[in-house]
């Protein structure tokens, strides 16, 4: 990774996305995700590292690889948004621009999604506005790249 890269990560569950909840989620794979973030980064000369995982500590290890040298990180923590301390504090030891991605409009859902332990560390969000956010998410982070 280097100063031109985006990186992009999914939390638990959202290899999943296409199989059901399309009401939700809407119909696109996350490979489909993958390559509309690609597509996005080099329209702006950017390179993205697309991952995804469904455990908490991985998580935290990708985004302190991310934490400096790097153009920034766009995150979607799913399951993990409500309930992770260790990847806030990861978040909030970067000294990259972060994003906090939401396909669905996580305000608007059952309570429990209401609280984002995510939100105040995070520099900009994109949230319930579908799979064209990741492209929102990553054209922000290309536009207030500090690497
Ligand atoms: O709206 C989002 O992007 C979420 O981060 C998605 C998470 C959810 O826990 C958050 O509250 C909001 C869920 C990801 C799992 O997505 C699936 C999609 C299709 C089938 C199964 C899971």
């Amino acid at each position: 990774m280097d100063a031109r890269t985006v990186l992009v990560l999914n939390g638990p569950n959202l290899n999943l996305l296409g199989e059901r909840q399309p009401e939700v989620y809407g119909h696109e794979t996350l490979a489909d995700v993958e390559a509309l973030c690609r597509e996005t980064a080099q329209a702006h000369g950017m390179v993205v590292d697309f991952r995804q995982t469904n455990h908490e500590g991985t998580l935290v290890d990708w985004v302190q690889e991310g934490r400096a040298g790097i153009a920034g990180i766009v995150l979607n923590a799913a399951g993990y948004t409500h309930t992770s301390v260790a990847v806030r504090d990861a978040l909030a030891a970067c000294r990259v621009p972060r994003v906090e991605v939401h396909i669905s409009d996580i305000h608007a859902r059952e309570e429990f999604r209401h609280f984002s332990y995510l939100t105040d560390v995070c520099d900009h969000h994109v949230i319930g506005r579908g799979v064209p956010g990741y492209a929102e998410a990553v054209t922000w982070v290309a536009e207030h790249a500090t690497g």
